[in-house]
């Protein structure tokens, strides 16, 4: 499926119960959306790829890919269209074996260290951030602000998304900075209407 960076919807579990999980991607979606991710660090292996299948028949049609987080096993059998790995969540050379070429893989990098360490070859995008520091995420890494997202993209060898406490009015210096596009939660799960929070990325 064709990957297009420009608006990531990265779920959470507690955020989207406002509206649904499946409520929440599907509005998200009618309001721009390019591409969604399923994050739940709790949730077993069974009840993901349960999520996992019914986000699935939720966006057939839509050609807006489904990427799960961390979990290889779960990407396989919800036959989604990739995942999104971090810095500790295993081989991205073996991701890319079990997945297979046609699947989406993406990882998350925090800093120039671990851009120059990285590999490109088995990976189709890359996560930078966080951008700002966030309550969404616990423990996360130093914050880049906008000059530090400018620096990685730059060194950067693969298309990239920014994260971290990203709002519609932010999306104009992602793309400054030379992001394709702005991955977030908050900004869409946790507003009375994900539809429009989503369109805002795209008006502002
Ligand atoms: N990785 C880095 S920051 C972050 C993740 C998953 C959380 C982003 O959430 P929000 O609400 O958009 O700041
Ligand atoms: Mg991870």
């Amino acid at each position: 499926m064709r990957l297009d960076l420009t608006l990531y919807l990265v779920t959470d579990p507690r955020l989207c119960a406002r509206h649904g999980l499946v409520e929440t991607v599907v509005a998200a979606v009618r309001g721009g959306v390019t591409l969604v991710q399923l994050r739940d660090k709790q949730a077993s292996d069974d009840e993901l790829i349960d999520q996992a299948r019914r986000l699935k028949a939720a966006l057939a049609g839509s050609g807006v890919p489904l990427i799960i987080n961390d979990r290889l096993n779960v990407a396989l059998a919800s036959q989604a269209d990739g995942l999104h790995l971090g810095q500790d969540d295993g081989d991205v050379a073996a991701a890319r074996l079990a997945l297979g070429e046609r699947a989406i893989l993406g990882l998350s990098v925090q800093n120039l260290e671990q851009m120059a360490r990285l590999d490109p070859g088995p990976l189709d995008y890359l996560g930078l951030g966080p951008v700002f520091a966030t309550a969404t995420k616990q423990n996360h890494a130093r914050p880049l602000g906008f000059d530090g997202l400018a620096t990685l993209v730059a060194a950067s060898p693969l298309p990239a998304v920014a994260i971290g406490g990203l709002q519609a009015e932010h999306a104009a210096r992602v793309r400054a900075a030379g992001a394709r596009g702005s991955a977030v939660i908050s900004a869409i799960c946790d507003t009375p209407d994900p539809q429009a929070a989503a369109e805002a990325f795209f008006t502002r």
